[in-house]
């Protein structure tokens, strides 16, 4: 079987720790502390280190997944996390001020990883007031020369994330 080491990163708040805790076939590791901040408003912890969870996806395949922190007081954790790693999944809040601005600022500061293997993008937040369309994520990507999976995600649901870690090792297969 093939281990592969996949990163999910994302604002605060998009939900990275959610996903890993959502797909894990292991208990999950969080490293979460009480939130301090103004996102206190958000939501009660946040991540400081990273998480981790495995999952078998098929008989051939078993994902190691490690979330950054999203704050970026912490965003010293990226570059280690990011180390050796096989793939990127993008998490996007769709709800925030400038989504698309963020989708570009995490294809800015992950831009090795990219360039040596692939990247997905998952939209959440659906089931609340948006602001962009997958339309102006694709669009974003090309005038960039981009080409990557555009998906709308709930990180609470499994099937969603599975679908993400599939899309992944599909665009890996022709990288
Ligand atoms: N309604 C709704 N809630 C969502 C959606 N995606 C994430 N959430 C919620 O948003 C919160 C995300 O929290 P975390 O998973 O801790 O976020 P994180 O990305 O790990 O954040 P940091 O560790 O602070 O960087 C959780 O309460 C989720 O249930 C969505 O698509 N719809
Ligand atoms: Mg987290």
């Amino acid at each position: 079987m093939s281990e592969l080491k996949f990163v999910i990163t994302g604002t605060a708040g998009v939900g990275k720790s959610t996903a890993i805790n959502a797909i894990s076939d292991i208990p999950p590791i969080n490293t979460d502390a009480e939130t301090t901040d103004e996102l206190q408003a958000l939501k009660q912890t946040t991540t400081v280190a990273f998480d981790f969870g495995e999952v078998v996806l098929d008989e051939d395949t078993q994902i190691r997944l490690y979330g950054t922190p999203g704050q970026e007081r912490f965003r010293h954790m990226w570059e280690i996390i990011a180390d050796g790693a096989l793939g990127l999944i993008i998490l996007v809040d769709n709800t925030r001020a400038d989504p698309v601005a963020d989708m570009n600022m995490y294809i800015d500061n992950f831009a090795e990883l990219i360039d040596a293997t692939a990247f997905v993008v998952g939209v959440t937040r659906w089931d609340q007031n948006g602001k962009a369309s997958l339309d102006q994520y694709f669009t974003a990507l090309e005038q960039r020369g981009l080409f990557a999976p555009v998906i709308e995600t709930d990180p609470r649901s499994r099937d969603d994330v599975v679908l993400l870690l599939d899309s992944l090792m599909s665009v890996l297969e022709f990288a």
